[in-house]
């Protein structure tokens, strides 16, 4: 039977300002799982804090609300326990690329079954403001009252260099390309990576829709071939006038996953599993 996206609502006050992108990419999303005839009890959401970890508090699935930058580790251990689960983690770029950052490299390398979902607007949106890892030089903010004197974190070359199974960017005004990008993304086993261009019409003021809109491209109807890894990093270098979005990057074969390597590729939730207990009697007489 067809899933209808409605069938993700919860009847809950949403609490995202007037404007923000969070809106069409919740949208997105919806249309997305219900395309792909998931619904929302095979779907597992673990969610970071921030406007952009609300998505869990906004729809109906199995969601974890999981501490600030931890959604990755989490959603490790989730999808290792039970793999009839689709796993999605959702997070700002603060949660993401700031607190988060040290479990994105391991999960990229360690290829885990996740799809996780940067809503990257630039900016600490919940706690009003504060300049982020992807935050515009110069941008004034109340972290940075002088203008901000580092140069934004680019995750596209980052991603890229630790050779992640699947590297994209899109943004929340494009929503045919967000939907095309997440229905590649969440069918493709390993980790899919999707960092998501979002206003914060409260918080950021420099980087706002009309700014993104004016400059975001499409690097695959330009001709870009994800299968070739150095030319990804040559287009992803670019960021200015121009910003391309796109499937950057996806293995041309398939390569394990993480629960392959440390499950062998045992097929079922562990929930359905024997139990077979170690006999450590002998290590432990051994240190009597
Ligand atoms: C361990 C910890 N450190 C800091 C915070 C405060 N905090 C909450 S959300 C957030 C950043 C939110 O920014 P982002 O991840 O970009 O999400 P957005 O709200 O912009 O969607 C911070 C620093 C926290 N809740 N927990
Ligand atoms: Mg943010």
């Amino acid at each position: 039977m067809a899933v209808e996206p409605k069938e993700y609502n919860l009847d809950r006050e949403i609490t995202w300002c007037p404007g923000c992108g969070n809106f069409a990419i919740m949208d997105t999303l919806k249309r997305t799982l219900a395309g792909l005839g998931l619904s929302p009890h095979q779907v597992l959401i673990v969610a970071g804090i921030g406007q952009a970890g609300k998505m869990g508090q906004h729809m109906k699935a199995n969601t974890l609300h999981v501490l600030h930058g931890r959604l990755l580790p989490v959603a490790t251990g989730a999808g290792l326990v039970n793999n009839r689960l689709k796993v999605l983690a959702i997070g700002g770029d603060g949660d993401g690329y700031a607190e988060g950052g040290n479990h994105l490299i391991h999960a990229a390398r360690r290829n885990i079954d996740v799809t996780y979902m940067v809503h990257n607007n630039m900016i600490y949106g919940l706690t009003k403001g504060q300049a982020s890892p992807t935050s515009t030089k110069s941008i004034k903010t109340p972290t940075t009252p002088q203008g901000n004197p580092l140069e934004g974190l680019n995750p596209i070359t980052l991603l890229l260099g630790l050779k992640a199974s699947f590297v994209a960017r899109s943004f929340a005004g494009d929503k045919e390309q967000l939907r095309a990008i997440l229905e590649k993304a969440i069918q493709k086993p390993g980790f899919a990576f999707i960092d998501i261009l979002q206003q914060c019409p409260s918080f950021n003021k420099v980087n706002t829709f009309k700014w993104f809109k004016e400059r975001v491209y499409d690097i695959n109807e330009a001709g870009h071939d994800p299968s070739d890894l150095k030319e990804a990093f040559r287009v992803a270098l670019e960021w200015g006038d121009r910003i391309p979005t796109g499937i950057f990057y996806e293995d041309p074969e398939p390569r394990p996953v993480f629960r392959e390597a440390v499950l062998g590729g045992e097929d079922k939730p562990v929930t359905t599993s024997e139990i077979n207990p170690l006999d450590i009697t002998e290590i432990m007489e051994e240190h009597l």
